[in-house]
């Protein structure tokens, strides 16, 4: 199941925890081993410095002494750090789901993967893409493959046009049509950082002034592949417009993998979705267990 779900590249971290832990170290040597072991695999340095203490702590109190008994405490103290939310759309209303994240990160074949997703696991049919990526000039060709590979409508204008309007047309169509769910694409890039952060708050406003707000998700996608630069986008969105829920995709590139669990703790935003392969059905929703299994593996 983990295997076909594109989980299991992700032997370093877990073998050497494994390794770690079965060599009888001497505790302080050990603390000092995982510490860096946790950092290398992303999970930050704040968490991997509180999780030693909870370690340290748990240890005077309860019997850890084995391999075994070291990942499985291990595994409950990372869980705990873990915010999970499932991103379902409501049904027979308008939802409209805004994806973001900076150039590369994987946003139009994520909402490609979303939308064959919903459809598929949710009954949800009446779904729109939104082209509001015009600062590229094949983003929006890009979508419309998508959209006629999976059989979804896209909403679109010309390459350079206002992302307000692209995303204010898609809404008035939707609403007219009778539509469930509008994906929207947006520019990972901009002139300028300030720029984008303009034009976030300028297509946040007119969503807000359209959807009902229990309904409008400002969804992250980040590239598991990036490491600590993903929490420094996380942040940086996160403060223009809000985050509601982060999606990591190419999952299934990285040895990686631990900085869900620093975004999670630092910015307080859940997971929904991770990303595990370029075809439509590899978008697996995000899971605490199965997830803390993947990173740091079974004793
Ligand atoms: N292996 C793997 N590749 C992925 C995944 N998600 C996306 N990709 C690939 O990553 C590359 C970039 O994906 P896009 O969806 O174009 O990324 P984007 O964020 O829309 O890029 P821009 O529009 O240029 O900002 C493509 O080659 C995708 O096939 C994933 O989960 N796993
Ligand atoms: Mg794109």
């Amino acid at each position: 199941m983990l295997r076909k779900q594109g989980f299991l590249k992700r032997k370093s971290l877990s073998d050497k925890l494994k390794k770690l832990f079965g060599m009888g170290k001497a505790e302080d040597q050990l603390y000092e081993e995982l510490e860096e072991l946790l950092i290398e695999g992303d999970i930050g340095p704040r968490v991997a410095l509180e999780v030693i203490d909870e370690l340290r702590e748990k240890r005077k109190k309860i019997k850890i002494r084995t391999r075994e008994e070291y990942i499985h405490t291990l595994k409950e103290l990372l869980s705990d750090y873990l915010l999970a939310d499932t991103l379902v759309p409501g049904k027979g209303v308008l939802n409209f789901y805004l994806v973001l994240g900076v150039n590369g990160v994987g946003k139009t074949t994520t909402i490609a993967k979303m939308a064959h997703y919903f459809r598929k696991h949710h009954g949800i049919e009446k779904i729109l893409l939104c082209a509001a990526d015009t600062f590229r000039a094949a983003a929006i060709d890009q979508l419309h493959l998508h959209g006629q590979r999976l059989n979804f409508k896209v909403v679109s204008q010309k390459h350079g046009a206002d992302p307000g309007a692209v995303i204010y047309d898609s809404i008035t169509s939707a609403k007219t049509k009778d539509f469930e769910l509008i994906l929207a694409d947006t520019a990972g890039r901009m002139h300028t950082k300030a720029h984008l952060i303009k034009e976030l708050e300028k297509i946040d406003k007119i969503i807000c002034g359209k959807i009902d707000k229990n309904l409008y998700k400002k969804v992250l996608v980040i590239d598991a592949t990036t490491g600590q630069n993903a929490y420094t986008q996380a942040e940086i969105f996160h403060n223009a417009i809000g985050i509601d829920s982060v999606i990591m995709a190419k999952y299934d590139s990285t040895a990686k993998g631990g900085i869900i669990i620093s975004i999670c703790n630092g910015l307080k935003i859940p997971f929904s979705f991770m990303g595990t392969g370029e075809k439509p059905d590899d978008l697996v929703p995000f899971n605490r267990d199965m997830y803390i299994d993947s990173l740091i593996g079974s004793s």
